[in-house]
């Protein structure tokens, strides 16, 4: 049957897949949920998701891992994570094509940085990489830059297993080795007004990206 040309029909552009990562209290959180406040005052159909999200199954497995009460070999450990973000692909994938933006607090850019900065033998970054692969990749990434003991000042690092400087150190190195064309850094011992002026202006135009026909790509491919 041929289209009737009402608007029902008419095609509603896709949201925009917006990341941030970048280490232990450089303020993922906060930006993240100052901008979909944000965004939400201008009328944008948008969410906030987490990685890991530890509600599911198998989020509780890593959650239990994270807080040391559980000991799992790492390679498995680094399949559960990802595991954790193909488990929410679908809903993902929906969310996006519906048309709602989606702020993200770290994702497989994370799973790669923190397993490889390990330096265990046989998981180096491909390897890392390998599992995620295919993936929805984000329009825009923001990571914000911040000196491990700088972050360290901001209440001290958590009690969780990866909370330590030198591990800090270590993973702020793999994530410049996994820089890409998504990859916008921001310097982020500046204040949060100024951090976010930058995530306000590097959002809003992935936003306006993806309404003019950008296309969703796949990680690592
Ligand atoms: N992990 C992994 O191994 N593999 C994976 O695949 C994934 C993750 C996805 C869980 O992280 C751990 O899982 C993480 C990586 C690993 N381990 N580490 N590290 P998480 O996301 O649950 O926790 P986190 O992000 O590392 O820590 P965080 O405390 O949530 O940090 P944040 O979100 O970046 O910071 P924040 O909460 O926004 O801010 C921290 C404090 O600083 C807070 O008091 C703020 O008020 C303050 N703040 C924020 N911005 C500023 C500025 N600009 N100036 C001054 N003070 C500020
Ligand atoms: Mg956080």
């Amino acid at each position: 049957m041929a289209s009737n040309g009402n608007s029902s029909t008419a095609h509603k552009p896709r949201g925009s897949f917006i990341l941030f990562e970048g280490g232990d209290r450089c303020g993922k959180t906060t930006q993240s949920e100052n901008l979909v406040k944000h965004l939400s005052s201008k009328g944008v159909d948008v969410a906030l998701w987490k990685f890991p999200d530890r509600q599911t199954a198998i989020g509780q497995m890593i959650n239990a891992y994270l807080q040391g009460k559980t000991e799992t070999d790492d390679a498995a450990v680094h399949l559960l994570f990802s595991a954790n973000r193909w488990e929410k692909r679908e809903s993902m994938l929906a969310a996006l094509s519906a048309g709602q933006t989606l702020v993200v607090d770290r994702y497989a850019y994370s799973g790669a940085a923190f397993t490889a900065a390990k330096g265990i033998p046989g998981l180096d970054l491909e390897w890392c990489k390998a599992p995620d692969k295919g993936l929805p990749a984000p329009d825009a990434t923001i990571y914000l830059s911040m000196m491990p003991e700088a972050a360290a000042k901001r209440g001290g690092y958590g009690s969780e297993r990866y909370e330590k400087e030198e591990m800090q150190r270590s993973v702020a190195q793999r994530f410049q080795d996994l820089r890409d064309a998504t990859w916008h850094t921001l310097d982020a011992a500046r204040s949060i007004e100024a951090v976010g002026s930058d995530v306000t202006r590097i959002a809003e135009a992935a936003i306006e990206a993806c309404q003019e026909g950008k296309p969703l790509e796949h990680l690592w491919l």
